[in-house]
């Protein structure tokens, strides 16, 4: 059983504005507005594993003390009403009476985040995935699922549009010729994407991707069945030292439904998420370019400069079209950005 050998946590300290009850957390900072006040209750945590009303959270306390194992909090009603918590989120957790499982605490205030990585769901409203990341992994695999540019290139454009640096991780490649993987590789590297290739299953580029993820805290996204537990697992049976995740956390769930933050090390923490069937990023017409780095460099260069839309103009006026034609630009980036530039409704 994987999931007792990973284990949750890590906290970060969070910066940029504050609101009423988004207050930065960086260590020094909580000081000023709790010195009078004894805060011997009062924990900075992270959300490890978010449930409707409670969570789970890491006590950062616990963490420094080598105690990895999350703690059931619940949320209170005041941050209910304001915003929901997501994984990776910073948090402070009063605890009236002294904490333990039958007593949890409450989760009162949550910092500013660093960083969220969205999606659109189908009404068109964002979802928050996960927030406080140093990069995504898009994963994606040979064989079931096959292998989409475009569903890869519509997770590399969310983590783009917010400045998170992403990498894909191709799984499952005892399923493929060579020939195949070197094409996507090669495509991936001209649009200056690192890419690497792994198979859970025959256990190869593991320590490539342990290397990856070492000392950061990262996100695996992709399609459901593209082996992002399947690599968690394989992670956790290198020499990492880990220690168990309590018991209300892993308690019979096998197959992913909800995020979880896992610690791997005292600086490495992986989120593993639910898969999606489709993803779109939170953009507009306007801003989508923003998600292909590649082809925002080349747009530059084109007769209307950030208003050309690299889709109406005539080739002779677009750049972005001309790279395309002469192959500097793969076609596989250029088809997905149109796919999604049609499918955005402003
Ligand atoms: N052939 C092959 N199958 C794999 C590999 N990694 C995962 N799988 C299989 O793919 C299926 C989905 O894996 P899972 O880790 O649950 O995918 P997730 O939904 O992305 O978490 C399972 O049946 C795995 O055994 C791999 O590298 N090669
Ligand atoms: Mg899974
Ligand atoms: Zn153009």
């Amino acid at each position: 059983m994987w999931m007792k050998r990973l284990l949750p946590l890590s906290i970060r300290s969070a910066s940029s504005q504050s609101s009423s009850l988004v207050q930065e957390v960086g260590e020094d900072k909580f000081r000023p507005a709790y010195a009078e006040k004894a805060e011997e209750n009062v924990e900075i945590a992270t959300v490890v594993y978010m449930g409707a009303q409670k969570c789970y959270v890491s006590l950062e306390r616990e963490v420094k003390e080598g105690i990895y194992r999350p703690r059931l909090s619940f949320v209170s009603t005041k941050l209910l009403k304001s915003e929901r918590l997501i994984v990776g989120d910073s948090v402070r957790v009063r605890c009236d009476k002294e904490y333990t499982r039958d007593m949890p605490g409450t989760v009162v205030q949550v910092a500013s985040r660093r960083n969220v990585f969205q999606r659109v769901d189908s009404d068109g409203k964002p979802k928050l995935l996960a927030s406080n990341l140093d990069q995504v992994i898009v994963c994606s695999s040979f064989g079931n699922p096959p292998f989409s540019s475009f569903v890869v290139d519509s997770v590399l454009s969310a983590a783009c549009l917010s400045s998170i640096p992403a990498v894909v991780v191709l799984n499952k490649v005892d399923l493929c010729e060579h020939s195949k993987f070197d094409d996507i590789k090669s495509t991936y590297e001209r649009s200056g994407f690192r890419i690497i290739g792994t198979s859970a299953k025959e256990r190869l580029g593991i320590n490539e991707l342990h290397k990856l993820l070492s000392g950061k805290t990262s996100v695996l996204y992709g399609l459901s069945g593209a082996g992002k537990s399947s690599l968690l697992n394989a992670l956790a049976d290198l020499d990492i030292s880990t220690r168990p995740v309590s018991q209300a956390l892993r308690s019979g769930r096998h197959t992913t439904s909800s995020s979880v933050l896992y610690r791997l090390d005292a600086q490495t923490c992986v989120v593993d998420t639910p898969g999606v069937r489709s993803f779109r990023p939170m953009a507009g017409k306007n801003r989508l370019v923003e998600g292909f780095p590649d082809i925002l460099a080349k747009a530059e260069r084109c007769a209307a400069g950030r208003r050309c839309s690299h889709i109406h103009e005539s080739v002779e006026d677009c750049f972005v079209m001309q790279s395309v034609a002469d192959g500097s630009l793969p076609q596989s980036r250029y088809t997905s950005y149109a796919h999604l530039y049609f499918e955005q409704t402003s």
